[in-house]
């Protein structure tokens, strides 16, 4: 038997159960539960030609000591106020000028640096400093203490652009974020710059390092060396009808990710690639590092060039192709969709 009820009849039994905090699952129950991933996240894209003048200003609105990090965040229109560029990660361009110093800090956030544009400046983690150049990857794994300088201009210090990759709005979820602040501008500098990557950064770890911690011991991974890896792998024929030529960075002591929350990437596209279509429900964020070409994001067609930053969200098909030879950087939520076993893909 079926029961038919006037539509009022039903609004007013909706308000009164509404007065006790309870709501019908059966007007929702499809949208709970859908059939497949539904992101409220958009596919969207940041041209850096658009917005590069409008970094450097934020240079002339506040310092990075004010600030404490000079970052526009990139925020997906789809996800508005929420400073989030998908449901589990954080984008930002920060800014640095010469002479300048953000003051550190930590927090349970992990962070990565992708560096845009700009050499010279430093990032601190753990009581040694890295140099940045562009094309750099570098983590500031959870609670770490972190601070960034940049030498003067006299010292040859020039403005330094990189993107904040942050699992923010997952933290934020997990209402698991702490933090504090350093009782001095900068950490004591405890190692000298590279001694991280003598012991770690050469397929050799020291004979009695036993891995205690989640995160990788080496926290810059340098263009020149991925660069050189995509470049040799492509020369010896390499070449993935989906990926181009894609490689993952690794915590050297494990195998795994650098951090338990973000996945970063770093493919190369030779001159004239048409990737085939693919879709996972990771949602990842790029940087272009090189290049020129174009992302087929579900419905959406963007041409990306040299330092666009683009989003593609959970499932949205994605078809890259590039006009000439380009590189691409990536980081996402994968790790956090694997070890729930909430990881989908497909090639198509
Ligand atoms: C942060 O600590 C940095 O250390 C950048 O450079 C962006 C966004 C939100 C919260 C903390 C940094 C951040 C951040």
């Amino acid at each position: 038997m079926s029961v038919s009820v006037p539509n009022e009849q039903r609004s007013a039994y909706y308000e009164q159960i509404a007065s006790q905090r309870m709501a019908p699952l059966w007007e929702s129950l499809h949208n709970l539960v859908p059939k497949q991933p539904k992101p409220q996240a958009q596919a969207a894209i940041w041209k850096y030609a658009q917005v590069r003048d409008l970094v450097m200003q934020a240079g002339a609105v506040i310092s990075a000591e004010e600030a404490i990090r000079r970052v526009l965040v990139l925020e997906n229109p789809g996800l508005p106020g929420k400073s989030s560029m998908t449901p589990n990660l954080y984008a930002g361009l920060q800014l640095i000028l010469p002479g300048e110093i953000a003051p550190s800090h930590r927090h349970t956030q992990s962070a990565l640096r992708f560096i845009v544009e700009g050499r010279g400046a430093w990032t601190a983690v753990n009581g040694e400093r890295t140099t940045m150049h562009p094309g750099d990857f570098i983590i500031t794994p959870s609670w770490t203490w972190h601070d960034h300088g940049n030498p003067s201009v006299e010292e040859g210090g020039e403005p330094v652009v990189w993107l904040d990759g942050l699992d923010i709005p997952l933290v934020g979820t997990l209402d698991a974020g702490f933090a504090e602040n350093y009782p001095e501008a900068t950490q004591p500098v405890m190692r000298p710059e590279g001694d991280s990557f003598a012991r770690f950064g050469h397929n050799m770890v020291p004979v009695r390092h036993r891995v205690t911690d989640p995160t990788s011991p080496v926290f810059s991974y340098p263009y020149a060396r991925s660069r050189e890896a995509l470049d040799t792998l492509y020369r010896n024929g390499e070449l993935d009808a989906w990926d181009g030529v894609k490689l993952r960075y690794v915590n050297p002591a494990t195998g795994g990710w650098p951090m338990p929350t973000m996945a970063t990437f770093m493919q190369y596209l030779p001159p004239g690639f048409q990737g085939k279509t693919y879709r996972s429900t990771d949602s990842t964020v790029y940087c272009v590092v090189e290049g020129r070409g174009t992302a087929h994001i579900g419905d959406a067609v963007f041409s990306f060039e040299q330092h666009d930053v683009f989003v593609v969200p959970s499932w949205q098909p994605v078809q890259l192709a590039a006009s000439s030879e380009s590189v691409l950087f990536s980081y996402s939520d994968r790790p956090v969709l694997a070890a729930l076993n909430l990881l989908r893909e497909e090639r198509i």
